[in-house]
Order: structure tokens, then C-alpha cells, then sequence
């Protein structure tokens, strides 16, 4: 790769970007690839507890965080849990949550929905799993003086973030469960956030359990969730 020019617009520095692209029949094949292999990703509730290098970790984080945000603000933080007493605080307190829902914070048409899935208010993997990472979304920025800065889009960025942050442990021969255990806000308390941090998603990560089984689910097919104008 050639080393970027710079300019500055208005002030600001630019760099020259190159990016790669291919015969339209390599971007078919490369595109076609892509989707088959996107499509043998599926949430996992059983987890191993084999355990993965904290390397590999940092190397999903990074993944992540290349993720577009509102004004590049990144309004985003992962909390890696891998200390025992803190994920079996974390599997309390979510099952607390949990077993209140199942009982009585759940509408029937959703309990109905989710059947197809055979969850329950237990959540053994929050203690199986080798690593939680525990997604936070930042409503605004702190600055060292206790300023406030604002945050753009942030449901929308950590979103985005989370959606590659998927991919990137896919990639890396991991499995995923997005968890969300309702409400969250023990999770401010237990990892000890700050004000301008609210909970977004608990994701355990790490190997499937030897025997695993998924709900044998149907994807929409192209027409139905899309419009051509
Ligand atoms: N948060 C609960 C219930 C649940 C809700 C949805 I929407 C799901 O797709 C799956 C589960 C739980 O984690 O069990």
C-alpha cells in the first residue's frame, strides 16, 4: 500500500484513501462467498468453557470500534468480564431480572414468540462463558473538567458496532449470544459505570458447547424484506 497524501480542507488534515475493488465477476463470486459464509452464523446458548486468548478478544474489540458513528465520536465502551466472581454476580443478577419477566413483565404474544427459542429465566452461560463483554452505550461524553459533550446517533453507532463486533467472532471461529436481560441496569452498578454509560448488550463469547443445538429457524428470503425502486 502506498504511503497516504494529506491535505488540509478548511483546516482540517484529509488523507488519500485507496480502496480495493474487483472484476464484477470476482465481486459476484467474493459477495455470493461472503453471504454463505455470513449465513452459518447463528446465536449460541450453550457455551464451552474452554478458554480463548484475551488476544483474540482485543483483536474482535478492534474490529468493532471500526465501526462508523455519528460525528466519529465512537460513543461506545466494552466491558470484558472474565473474573469468576464477577461473572456469577452478573448470572444473579440477571436471572433475578429474568425469572420477575418470565413472570410477569412478559406479555403472553411474547412469551408465545420466543417459545420457538426454548429460553428461561436461567442463564448458566453468563457463568460458563469465558468472556461476557458487556456493551455500554455512551449518551454523551465526560470531559476530564465534568464538561458534557454530546453524542450523535448513539443507538444507531453502538448498533453498527455490535453488528461487527458479531461478525469479527464469527470470523474468528467463535460463538455469540446476544443477551438482554431486562432491565439492565445492574450492570452500571455491578461493573461500576460511570453517569454517561447505559447499558446496551451483554454478549458471551467463546466456543460452543460439544453438543449444541439451535432452533432449526427460517430467514426471510430476499423479497420479503426488500423493495426495489
Ligand atoms: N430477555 C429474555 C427474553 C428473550 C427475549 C427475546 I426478544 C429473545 O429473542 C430471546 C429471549 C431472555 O434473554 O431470556
Amino acid at each position: 500500500m502506498n504511503t497516504p497524501h494529506t491535505r488540509l480542507i478548511d483546516g482540517h488534515p484529509f488523507i488519500s484513501y485507496s480502496h480495493e475493488s474487483y472484476p464484477e465477476d470476482e465481486m459476484l463470486q467474493r459477495s455470493k462467498d461472503f453471504y454463505s459464509w455470513m449465513n452459518t452464523r447463528r446465536t449460541v446458548r450453550d457455551f464451552s468453557s474452554r478458554p480463548i486468548p484475551k488476544e483474540v478478544i482485543e483483536n474482535i474489540l478492534l474490529a468493532a470500534s471500526t465501526a462508523p458513528s455519528g460525528a466519529h465520536k465512537q460513543p461506545w465502551t466494552f466491558c470484558v468480564v472474565s473474573d469468576t466472581a464477577l461473572k456469577t454476580e452478573i448470572r444473579k443478577a440477571a436471572e433475578k431480572e429474568e425469572q420477575e419477566s418470565y413472570a410477569s413483565r412478559m406479555s403472553e404474544e411474547w412469551l408465545e414468540d420466543i417459545k420457538p427459542l426454548q429460553t428461561d429465566w436461567q442463564k448458566p452461560f453468563l457463568e460458563i462463558a469465558p468472556y461476557l463483554i458487556v456493551v455500554f452505550k455512551k449518551a454523551y461524553d465526560l470531559l476530564p473538567d465534568g464538561r458534557k459533550r454530546n453524542n450523535y446517533y448513539v443507538n444507531e453507532s453502538v448498533g453498527l458496532a455490535c453488528g461487527f463486533l458479531l461478525t469479527a467472532i464469527h470470523h474468528a471461529g467463535l460463538v455469540a449470544l446476544t443477551h438482554t436481560p431486562s432491565p439492565m441496569n445492574f450492570l452500571t452498578t455491578i461493573l461500576k459505570r460511570p453517569e454517561n454509560e447505559r447499558p446496551f448488550l451483554l454478549i458471551p463469547v467463546g466456543y460452543p458447547h460439544e453438543e449444541t443445538f439451535v432452533p432449526k429457524l427460517e430467514r426471510k428470503s430476499l423479497h420479503q424484506f426488500t423493495c426495489y425502486y
